[in-house]
C-alpha cells in the first residue's frame, strides 16, 4: 500500500510524515507525491506573516500600513503583555496570512483545514472568500475549503488568511476566569487531503470513527464500531470497510468487513461488532497496554486503500461506588493526580507538542494516575500521552465562575460539550466529561434577590441540559462538575446532585482559614449524600519558590506552607474510601494576568514551577505514591541559604526535611552522621549545623543503604553577635516585617528575616510587621504588584511604625 499518513489529532497513526512545503519565492507550494487517493496530512504550521487589528479596520482589506511580522505556529500573541506591569492585556483582533501552491494533482482530493485550536473566535478567508468560522478557543475544528482553492501554477498564489479574536464575548465561555485567555492560533494547523470517499471530517472535527466496548472482563471483549463515511462525488461508489482491531505488537487479533454502496453526495453510518476478543490485554495505569483500531475503506472494484484512520483502544472498565471509590477492573484504584493549565514560561499557551508530552511524563514520574484537564480541553497529545501512560482522566468545557443566559450562551456550551465528546471518545484513559466549574463563584445580581434566583434557575436548566446531552453522546462514562466550597448554595439549584459524580474544589487552610475544615466538609457531603460519588478537583496553596520560613503561615506564599497544607490534604484523601480521588491544584504554576501577589500574573499554586523546575512538595508526592524505592533530600532545593551563628559560633542550624517511602533514612553533612529517623508520613527530619560556603548533605535509605541522595548548599552565615570574630562580618540582608527567607538565585543573595533589635546585633525597635486590612487573609504584607520590579516580596513587606531601626556593625 503506498498510501501515507501523517498522525490526524487524537488517532495514533504510526504515521510516514508527508510534509512537502516548499517554498518558492516567497510563498509555499504544498505538493502531495501520493498518488493513491489515501488521505495526506500537511503541516501548515510555517512561514505566516502575523499582525494585529486593535482599531478593527482593516477587514476585509489587509493591504495599506499594516506591519506583518513571521510567526510560525502554535503562535499567541499574549507571551509579553501578561507579563508586563500594565494591567490587562490584548484582547483583540489578530489576523494570519499565507500563500500556498497547490499541486494541480491535488484538484481531485477533498482538502479541510483541520485546527487543533485557536482563541477563541475564528474566521477563515481563502482567496477573499470566507470559507468558514468557528468559536470557542479549546476544542478542534476543521473548515472544508476544496472550493475556494485553486490547483495551478499561476501568480498570484492561494492566499490564506484566518482572523483570530480573543476579545471578551458575553456569549462564549469562559467569562471570567483565574488564567489568561491568550489569543491566537496556538496549536498546530494541518491541511487535510482525502478522497471523495473518506472517513467524516465533518463531525464535529472528530476523525468520523468511534470504538466502544459494552463488554470487558478478563476473559473476554467485545468491540462496537461506529463509522461515518461520505461520498462526496458526483457518481456512487460501492466500498469495503475493513476495521482491525490490532494489539501492541501490530498482530490483528479480531477483524469486521461490511460493503457499504454509497451513493453520490451521501454521508452514512455503519456499525460493526466484534463479539469477542479473547483473553485481553488489560489497560491500567500500572500496565496501559494499548490496541488499536485500525479503520479502511477499500474501493470495492481495485481493492484500494481509500482512507484509513487509527483510533487507539483499551480494555478496562470502571465504576464509581459512593461508599468505596473508584474502581478499575474489578479493584479499588485510588484516583491521585493533579489539574493541568496548559500555559508555559514565556510560551504562553502556544506550545510545541514535546512540552505538553513533558508535562504528562512529569505527572507520570510523581506517582499520579489521574489528570483533571482543567479549566478546558487542550492539545490533543495530551490524552494521548495518557492512554500511552496510564493516566485516568476527565476533561471539560469552560463554564467557569459564571454563566450569561442567552441562548447564544446555551448553544455554544453545548456545541462544545458535543465537540469534546466527539474529539475525545476513543481515548481509553478518559473515565469523566465535565463541564462545569464553581459556576456559583460569582452570582450575578447580588443586589436583587429575585432576579438572581431567575439567575440561579437558568443554571440549573443549562446543567440539566448538558447533563442530558453528555449522557445521551456517551453512556459509557460518568458526568461531573466541579463546585467550589458553599456547599449549600449548589446543593439547594441541584447542582450536588445532577451530575452522576461531584466534584469539590476545597481550600480550607488557604481561602479560608482552618485546614480542619477540609475533612469535615468531606464528611458532611458524604453523610447527607450518601449514594454520590466525590472527587476532590481541586486544592492547593500558592508557593513562591523563592520565599522560604521556618514559621510558615496561611498566605506566607512559602513553599514550607504549601508543603504542610498538602501533607495534611494527602493523608485526610487517602484515609476515606469514599473519597474516589483527588487532582491537586495544579501540576504547575501558571498565568494568571489579573493576579499580583508576590509573583504578579502567576497562580503559584503548582507542585512544578512554570518552567516544570520541581517544588519541594513534588518530591512529597513522589514519596507517597511511587511503588519504588524514593529518598530525596526535599530541602535541597532550597540550596542558598542564609542564617544567624549565634552565641558566636561557626555555625547556624537550620531544619531539612528528607521525603521518602523506605522506612527511615539518616542524613550526613559535611562527613559528620546526624543520625537516623524514622520516616512518618514519608517525611524525615533533621536540625542540620550548616557553615559558612558549600556544604554536602548526603541522605541514604535505612535498613539497606540501597537509596542514597545528595545535595549542595551554598551557606551565608551571619554572626549574631556583628563584632564578632568568630564569623566575621561581611553584609546583611534583611526582609523587613517578614519571618521569611528571599532567595534570589540570580544574584546570588538571601535575604533574611527581620528580628528585634539585641544589643551587638541589629533589628528593629518597636513598630509592627505591615497588614493588608482585607479581612480573612492573613497577610505578609502587601498583595499588589509593585510597579518596576521582579521582586515583588523585597518591596511588599514593612516594619511599620518603628522608632528606630539599628545595626551594631563594625567599623
Ligand atoms: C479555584 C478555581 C481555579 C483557581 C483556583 C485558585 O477554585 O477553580 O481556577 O485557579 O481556585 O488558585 O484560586
Amino acid at each position: 500500500m503506498k498510501t501515507s499518513f501523517r498522525s490526524l489529532p487524537h488517532t495514533y497513526i504510526k504515521f510516514l510524515f508527508l510534509c512537502l512545503i516548499l517554498n518558492t519565492a516567497g510563498h509555499s507550494y504544498a505538493r502531495d507525491i501520493n498518488k493513491s487517493e489515501g488521505r495526506t496530512v500537511i503541516s501548515l504550521n510555517e512561514n505566516w506573516k502575523f499582525t494585529t487589528d486593535p482599531e478593527k479596520k482593516y477587514l476585509p482589506d489587509l493591504s495599506g500600513e499594516l506591519k506583518w511580522e513571521t510567526v510560525s505556529l502554535p503562535h499567541t500573541w499574549n507571551t509579553k503583555d501578561v507579563m508586563d506591569d500594565k494591567p490587562g492585556y490584548y484582547r483583540g483582533i489578530g489576523w494570519y496570512k499565507k500563500t500556498i501552491k497547490l499541486d494541480p494533482q491535488l484538484k481531485n482530493r477533498k482538502l479541510s483545514l483541520y485546527f487543533n485550536g485557536a482563541n477563541q473566535q475564528v474566521e477563515v478567508y481563502i482567496n477573499g472568500k470566507k470559507a468558514g468560522v468557528h468559536t470557542g478557543g479549546y476544542t478542534r475544528f476543521c473548515i472544508p475549503v476544496s472550493e475556494y482553492l485553486r490547483f495551478d501554477d499561476k501568480e498570484p498564489a492561494n492566499e490564506i488568511v484566518i482572523k483570530v479574536d480573543n476579545s471578551h464575548n458575553d456569549n462564549i465561555p469562559p467569562l471570567s476566569a483565574d488564567f489568561t485567555f491568550f489569543g491566537g492560533v496556538y496549536r498546530n494547523l494541518y491541511l487535510i487531503a482525502t478522497g471523495q470517499v473518506s472517513f467524516d471530517l465533518t463531525d464535529y472535527a472528530s476523525n468520523g470513527v468511534y470504538v466502544n466496548t459494552p463488554l470487558v472482563t478478563e476473559k473476554n471483549a467485545s468491540v462496537i464500531i461506529r463509522s461515518g463515511l461520505y461520498n462526496n462525488s458526483a457518481a456512487s461508489r460501492k466500498v469495503i470497510i475493513k476495521t482491525f482491531v490490532k494489539d501492541a505488537a501490530g498482530n490483528s487479533v479480531a477483524e469486521a468487513s461490511s460493503a457499504v454502496n454509497l451513493k453520490s453526495n451521501e454521508r452514512t453510518e455503519i456499525t460493526q461488532q466484534i463479539k469477542s476478543v479473547d483473553n485481553p490485554h488489560l489497560w491500567s495505569p500500572d500496565d496501559p497496554y494499548l490496541y488499536k483500531v485500525v479503520s479502511r475503506i477499500y474501493d470495492a472494484r481495485d481493492k484500494q486503500v481509500i482512507d484509513e484512520v487509527v483510533n487507539p483502544l483499551g480494555f478496562r472498565w470502571f465504576k464509581f461506588d459512593p461508599d468505596k471509590g473508584f474502581f478499575l477492573n474489578g479493584k479499588p484504584c485510588k484516583l491521585i493526580g493533579t489539574s493541568r493549565h496548559q500555559d508555559y514560561e514565556n510560551l504562553g499557551n502556544a506550545l510545541p507538542d514535546e512540552l505538553h508530552i513533558r508535562d504528562m511524563k512529569l505527572l507520570k514520574q510523581m506517582g499520579g494516575n489521574f489528570l483533571r484537564i482543567a479549566h478546558y480541553p487542550q492539545d490533543p497529545v495530551i490524552l494521548e500521552m495518557c492512554d500511552k501512560l496510564g493516566i485516568l482522566a476527565s476533561v471539560e468545557i469552560p463554564i467557569v465562575n459564571a454563566i450569561t443566559e442567552s441562548e447564544e450562551f446555551y448553544k455554544n456550551c453545548r456545541e462544545m460539550q458535543k465537540e469534546m465528546i466527539r474529539q475525545n471518545f476513543n481515548h481509553p484513559s478518559v473515565i469523566l466529561w465535565a463541564y462545569m466549574n464553581e459556576v456559583l463563584l460569582k452570582p450575578k445580581f447580588d443586589n436583587d434577590k429575585t432576579r438572581q434566583q431567575e439567575y440561579f434557575a437558568s443554571i440549573t436548566r443549562l446543567t440539566q441540559s448538558l447533563e442530558d446531552l453528555t449522557r445521551k453522546e456517551d453512556p459509557s462514562r460518568y458526568t461531573f462538575i466541579s463546585n467550589h466550597g458553599a456547599y449549600d448554595n449548589y446543593k439547594k439549584i441541584g447542582l450536588a446532585s445532577i451530575p452522576m459524580v461531584i466534584g469539590w474544589n476545597l481550600y480550607q487552610g488557604w481561602y479560608s482559614d482552618k485546614i480542619e475544615g477540609f475533612g469535615e466538609f468531606l464528611d458532611r457531603f458524604h453523610k447527607e449524600n450518601p449514594d454520590k460519588p466525590m472527587l476532590i478537583t481541586e486544592y492547593g496553596a500558592d508557593a513562591d519558590p523563592r520565599l522560604r520560613t521556618f514559621n510558615p503561615v496561611r498566605f506566607d506564599k512559602t513553599v514550607e506552607y504549601a508543603a504542610f497544607y498538602h501533607e495534611v490534604y494527602l493523608n485526610e484523601i487517602l484515609k476515606r474510601p469514599f473519597v474516589a480521588g483527588a487532582a491537586a491544584w495544579n501540576l504547575a504554576d501558571f498565568n494568571s494576568e489579573q493576579r499580583e501577589e508576590t509573583m504578579p500574573h502567576i497562580n503559584n499554586k503548582g507542585l512544578l514551577n512554570w518552567d516544570r523546575s520541581p517544588k519541594d512538595i513534588y518530591y512529597f508526592y513522589q514519596a507517597s505514591l511511587l511503588k519504588k524505592p524514593f529518598i530525596k533530600i526535599a530541602s535541597g532545593v532550597w540550596d542558598q541559604r542564609a542564617g544567624i551563628a549565634k552565641d558566636g559560633g561557626n555555625v547556624c542550624l537550620q531544619m531539612v526535611q528528607v521525603y521518602t517511602n523506605l522506612q527511615s533514612a539518616k542524613l550526613i553533612i559535611n562527613g559528620k552522621d546526624l543520625g537516623v529517623q524514622n520516616a512518618k508520613d514519608h517525611i524525615c527530619e533533621w536540625t542540620v549545623p550548616f557553615i559558612n560556603g558549600t556544604n554536602m548533605l548526603e541522605a541514604v535509605s535505612l535498613p539497606d543503604a540501597g537509596q542514597k541522595d545528595i545535595a549542595e548548599m551554598e551557606f551565608t552565615l551571619i554572626p549574631d553577635d556583628l563584632q564578632s570574630s568568630a564569623t566575621p562580618f561581611t553584609c546583611l540582608n534583611v526582609l523587613l516585617g517578614s519571618r521569611r527567607y528571599f532567595v534570589d538565585k540570580a544574584k546570588h543573595e538571601v535575604w533574611i528575616p527581620d528580628q528585634p533589635y539585641k544589643k551587638g546585633s541589629w533589628g528593629s525597635v518597636g513598630g509592627k510587621p505591615f497588614r493588608l486590612k482585607n479581612g480573612n487573609k492573613d497577610s505578609y504584607g502587601s498583595d499588589r504588584n509593585i510597579i518596576g520590579t521582579p521582586d515583588d516580596p523585597l518591596y511588599q513587606t514593612q516594619q511599620v511604625g518603628i522608632q528606630e531601626y539599628r545595626l551594631d556593625v563594625p567599623d
